[in-house]
């Protein structure tokens, strides 16, 4: 069993301590952060702190020092992000400071991104993907993203609150087959359902195959909107990518 004590990092030992209260969420935690390397919890400390000169600085030293990406981004960036969601829900911060996190987050996966989209190799299949109507988190979009652009994929990014008219306007000018929706509201979900409704009544649902996710998408929600796949994170949406394009290797 691992322990409060166990996690290194001071900050974060303190942030759990001060800020976290329910159990499930507080192993989850620990768990994570007491098998994380020290240049892990530092660069989720800086997230925390919305340091975003920092989250850059030891992104690019972790590198250095041949971490690989996906730890970084795993158990550094979005580690701490965690953390921050956690501290946003329970009011003990809000939106500027949230958005200071996220810059750092972005500070962070700016060194990420290139390694992770870097292969070199041609295009495995077009992927359209985007955040739903009324909603404006793009960060889980974007890790997506870059997923799926180093698995090969060329990728159409349309954004944030894309409506469903543009996403049936990306599809037919792009000729992809194959859509990803990105909700992080409870509010917005239905509004993947209501882009895929719009697809069946122009008539092009057929053409493509729809995956959607997001933290408040289950499996169970996208079945009931009638989306061909769920994805619960970044890896899970380049396999559920690949076996709707039916592209076999594993990645
Ligand atoms: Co927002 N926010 N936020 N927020 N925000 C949440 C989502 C919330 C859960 C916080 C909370 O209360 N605990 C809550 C939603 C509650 C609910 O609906 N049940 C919330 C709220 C309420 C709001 C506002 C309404 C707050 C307000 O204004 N009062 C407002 C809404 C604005 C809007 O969208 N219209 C708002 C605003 C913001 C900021 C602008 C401040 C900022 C967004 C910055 C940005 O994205 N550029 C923000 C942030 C950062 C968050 C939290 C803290 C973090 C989200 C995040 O980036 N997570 C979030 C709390 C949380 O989730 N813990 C919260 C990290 C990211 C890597 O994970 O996005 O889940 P995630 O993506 C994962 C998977 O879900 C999956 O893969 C990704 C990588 O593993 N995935 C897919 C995602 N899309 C996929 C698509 C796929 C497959 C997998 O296939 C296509």
């Amino acid at each position: 069993m691992t322990l409060l004590s166990d996690i290194t990092n001071e900050t974060i030992r303190a942030e759990i301590e001060e800020f976290v209260e329910r159990p499930e969420e507080i192993k989850r935690l620990v768990d994570l952060f007491s098998q994380a390397e020290p240049i892990m919890q530092a660069i989720a400390a800086t997230v925390i702190e919305g340091e975003h000169h920092e989250t850059d600085r030891l992104t690019a030293s972790a590198l250095n020092d041949g971490f690989e990406a996906l730890e970084i981004m795993d158990d550094g960036l979005i580690g701490g992000m965690g953390l921050v969601g956690i501290k946003f829900r329970e009011n003990f911060i809000f939106v500027p400071e949230v958005l200071a996190c996220a810059r750092a987050m972005k500070a962070g996966m700016a060194h990420i991104d290139p390694i992770l989209s870097a292969s070199g190799i041609d295009p495995v299949g077009k992927v359209v993907m985007g955040t739903v109507k009324g909603d404006l988190h793009d960060i889980g979009k974007n890790l997506c993203i870059m997923m799926l652009q180093g698995s090969g994929f060329d990728v159409i990014d349309l954004g944030v609150d894309v409506s469903p008219d543009d996403f049936i306007d990306a599809i037919e000018n792009s000729g992809s087959k194959l859509l990803g929706m990105s909700a992080l509201l409870t509010t917005t979900v239905p509004n993947m359902g209501r882009t895929i409704e719009a697809f069946i009544d122009a008539d092009l649902r057929d053409d493509v195959e729809i995956m959607v996710g997001g933290a408040p998408v289950t499996q169970e929600f996208a079945d009931d909107m009638g989306a061909d796949g769920y994805g619960k994170d970044a890896l899970d949406c380049v396999a559920t990518a690949r076996r709707l394009l039916g592209i076999e290797t594993a990645v």
